[in-house]
């Protein structure tokens, strides 16, 4: 096994399903856990999935995650629009980065329409719901496999032909 992508998530995702459906949907963050758990054993890589109220617990993730994952997948949640201390975190991680946001951030508040992780992402989803995610872990896979960094993506067999090995 390779090393995992981390999935983290922001402040009051736990509270996904129990208010505000019509704009979070019903899905709990559980159940976007497992479909995500799903996604991933599908590809093939490990996943590390979690949630946090606490901006230096996410930022402490994010650096735990500078030498343990191969790619990181974040909805910051409020702390996207307004924490520099995670941007420099994932500045610092140096590793592949995707912005993901369930509601659509660029048709909801002014103040939601601006995003530090943007500035060191590889791109943003949002507007999807859960499907997002879906979406970003198969990006990150792309990403990952085109970099050659996918570690059980089978390595490329030989080109040479059978016969024209040199003795
Ligand atoms: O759309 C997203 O995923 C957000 O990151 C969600 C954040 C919000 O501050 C961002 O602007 C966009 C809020 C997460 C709060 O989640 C709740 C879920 C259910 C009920 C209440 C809040």
């Amino acid at each position: 096994m390779g090393k995992p992508i981390y999935v983290l998530n922001g402040p009051n995702l736990n509270l996904l399903g129990a208010r505000e459906p019509e704009v979070y949907g019903r899905e709990t963050l559980d159940d976007l856990r497992a479909r995500c758990e799903r996604k991933a054993a599908a590809l093939g890589f490990p996943l590390e999935f979690r949630q946090s109220n606490h901006e230096g617990e996410l930022v402490a993730w994010i650096q735990e995650a500078r030498t343990k994952a191969a790619g990181l997948i974040v909805n910051a949640g409020a702390y996207t629009h307004s924490s520099i201390a995670i941007l420099d975190a994932l500045a610092a991680a140096d590793l592949p980065v995707i912005e993901v946001h369930l509601s659509n951030i660029h048709r909801r508040e002014e103040f939601r329409r601006h995003s530090y992780v943007s500035g060191v992402a590889l791109g943003q989803i949002s507007g999807f719901g859960p499907t997002g995610y879906l979406l970003a872990l198969r990006g990150m896979y792309e990403h990952l496999s085109s970099r050659g960094s996918k570690p059980s993506v089978p390595r490329a067999r030989s080109t040479r032909r059978a016969g024209s090995r040199k003795h």
